[in-house]
């Protein structure tokens, strides 16, 4: 970015609303790159914010109603802060009315906004632009009511997640809205998805980070995602019960679901399962290999991972499974696998950081021999976490 971009918002805002904006809330996207499906269910995950990111400028509003425009939608959306309603499954205007609603029913006075976004996030690419966007516009409302120093990130976090559940209707984990809101500049984040402590990590230099669009977009993908968290959360359930005391999936041991799994759950529970379990165990020795520098060791993992997300999880599909086996027969890459909630969307490859240019012409060249699809690898940096940035 993000120069660009900033002056994209500030000019659509000058347009539109006919003045200067006051500020600047700017918001990056994410990648995880392992421990996917997991954060719903307790475990750890392992995200990094990305140098793309979601620009929200604003100011406080003339009237009662707030008022948002964006460079992608044509359509200006205009709505009371205090008590939003959602505008249905996949519009972008949850995303940004969902955290002041929020704020709102958490007793926070929160006063009209004039706000206009634009964004240097592919959307629908695995990158995470909802959460950015949400974070950003929760940041625009909390610092024109004049409170955003008495929220912390992680409180921000919480309320852009219960946003999600609430505005759009995905009752997703904390992972994306957790690491939009606290990332530091140059690091990953390994998360504990149940006490939502943070340890961050250093990438080794000698790798890059690519995210590859499938340009498959996710279909139906909200209804699918709900069902798998169902599946994870009555399995826990089941389990609970053999086990005689209340468990996260995520802290399930190996030994016993092979002990409990096959008669306490129904097959696609164990399914479920068994992914969870497995991949909390990855990411913990993921986080080992890269401390290590093993980034051989790194790469199986991220191949077993996309294994256990397609077979056992099922949010694989052709295309993703096709590119990140075009992905791992290429020199100099350690490993690829899909990266968020699947059904379509991005893979993430990791790969010599001295081979990012033939690396990403051969796997275009390879996708497209594939499937005809074109595709063009993003390279991606660890970038600090959300801020206001003043203009006047
Ligand atoms: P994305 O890729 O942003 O849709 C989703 C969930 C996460 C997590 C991952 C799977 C949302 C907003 N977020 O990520 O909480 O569960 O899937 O690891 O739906």
């Amino acid at each position: 970015m993000t120069g660009d971009i900033r002056s994209l918002a500030t000019g659509l805002f000058r347009e539109r609303f006919g003045r200067a904006p006051r500020a600047l809330a700017v918001a990056p996207g994410r990648v995880n790159l392992i421990g996917e499906h997991t954060d719903y269910s307790g475990g750890h995950v392992l995200p990094m914010a990305v140098d793309r990111h979601v620009v929200v400028a604003f100011d406080a509003a003339g009237g009662q109603a707030s008022r948002f425009c964006s460079a992608d939608f044509p359509e200006m959306a205009e709505f009371d802060q205090r008590a939003p309603s959602s505008c249905g499954a996949g519009h972008w205007t949850n995303y940004v009315m969902g955290p002041a609603g929020v704020f709102s029913s958490q007793g926070r006075d929160i006063p009209a906004i004039d706000a206009a976004v634009a964004a240097d996030l592919p959307k629908g690419a695995g990158l995470s632009s909802s959460a950015a966007l949400e974070v950003a516009s929760g940041l625009a409302f909390l610092s024109t009511a004049g409170c955003a120093g008495e929220v912390s990130p992680r409180s921000l976090a919480l309320a852009c997640q219960e946003a999600e559940h609430r505005y759009a209707g995905v009752k997703c984990g904390i992972m994306d809205q957790l690491s939009v809101a606290c990332a530091e500049d140059g690091k990953a984040m390994y998360i504990d998805c149940h006490n939502l402590f943070v340890k961050t990590v250093e990438l080794p230099a000698a790798m890059a980070v690519l995210v590859v669009d499938s340009g498959v977009p996710r279909k139906l993908a909200e209804a699918a995602y709900n069902q798998r968290r169902e599946d994870c959360e009555s399995a826990a359930r089941k389990l609970s019960k053999e086990l005689g005391r209340r468990v996260r999936l995520a802290e399930v041991t190996h030994d016993e679901l092979n002990e409990f799994g096959r008669s306490a759950l129904d097959k696609t529970e164990l399914r479920r399962a068994r992914h969870v379990v497995g991949e909390e165990l990855r990411s913990s020795r993921a986080v080992d290999c890269l401390r290590r520098g093993d980034l051989e060791a790194f790469g199986e993992l991220a191949r077993e991972s996309h294994r256990s997300l397609a077979e056992d999880f099922e949010v694989s599909c052709p295309e993703l499974d096709k590119l990140v086996a075009a992905a791992c027969r290429i020199e100099g890459v350690f490993g690829a696998r899909l990266t968020g909630a699947g059904f379509g969307g991005a893979a993430v490859v990791f790969c010599r950081a001295d081979g990012v240019g033939p690396i990403s012409a051969e796997l275009t060249a390879a996708y497209r021999a594939r499937t005809g699809i074109e595709t063009r690898p993003v390279l991606v940096r660890p970038s600090a976490g959300a801020r206001v940035e003043q203009l006047r």
